[in-house]
């Protein structure tokens, strides 16, 4: 494949890598502390489940302190700053849907949108990382797995209840998404991740779990495009 063609002109120690390697390690970080907060906020909305989400929960800790140590490991710096403002519409969304005690909602942000999100970077991210970083990023992916599967049973559980919101919800954050992407385009680019890829990973993930829930392929389409050209 295209990525790993790149992988032997990438230099980890330049100035140019590092610099991007600030940003991209950032989002990552800033994501897996706020995918703590959000399962640890979905404790209280499905209490049911709450010794399973802690369990996620705890996870993403571990996973947030493997990606500081692979800043650490190339000596960068992570710019916690662009993180916070790169997440800060989803993060603002998942706080007001966990207020309002929208559920549905909490979980197309965080489980679905969110951990896709996350599976297609590091599954585009592992073949170009360096030897240190794949190593640890191979262990997370196993993880978002499992994340994204506890959204999709749930969901599937409570498809007919949850059909209105979710689509709302898909209506409402997956152009953030598309947004997001176009911000990290050039740094991504740098590490040897081309935005096409993401995009192909994130649709076919996003699209996998829509179908699993109980989504028509025909609703997959029309809401897997939504804000595509945002
Ligand atoms: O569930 C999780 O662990 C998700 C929080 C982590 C999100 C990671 C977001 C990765 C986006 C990186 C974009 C790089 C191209
Ligand atoms: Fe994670
Ligand atoms: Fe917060
Ligand atoms: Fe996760």
């Amino acid at each position: 494949m295209q990525q790993l063609e790149l992988s032997p002109e990438l230099d980890y120690k330049s100035d140019v890598y590092k610099d991007a390697y600030s940003r991209i390690n950032a989002i990552v970080i800033e994501g897996e502390e706020e995918a703590n907060a959000n399962y640890k906020s979905l404790t209280e909305l499905i209490p049911d489940n709450a010794e399973e989400l802690v369990k996620l929960a705890k996870m993403e800790n571990r996973h947030k302190k493997g990606f500081q140590a692979c800043g650490r490991n190339l000596e960068v710096t992570p710019d916690m700053a662009f993180a916070k403002e790169f997440f800060s519409d989803l993060h603002r969304n998942f706080q007001e849907a966990s207020e309002k005690g929208n559920l549905v909602t909490c979980l197309l942000i965080q489980s679905l949108i969110i951990e896709c999100f996350a599976i297609s970077a590091y599954n585009i991210y592992i073949p170009v990382a360096d030897d240190f970083a794949r190593k640890i990023t191979e262990g997370v992916v196993k993880d978002e797995y499992l994340h994204l599967n506890f959204g999709e049973e749930w969901l599937k559980a409570n498809f007919e209840t949850s059909k209105d919101e979710l689509e709302e919800a898909n209506r409402q954050n997956l152009p953030i998404v598309w947004r997001m992407l176009n911000e990290v385009e050039k740094d991504a680019k740098i590490l040897g991740m081309e935005k096409d890829a993401l995009v192909e990973d994130f649709m076919i993930s996003y699209g996998e779990a829509l179908s699993n829930i109980g989504f028509t392929t025909r609703d997959i389409m029309r809401m897997s495009a939504y804000g595509l050209t945002a």
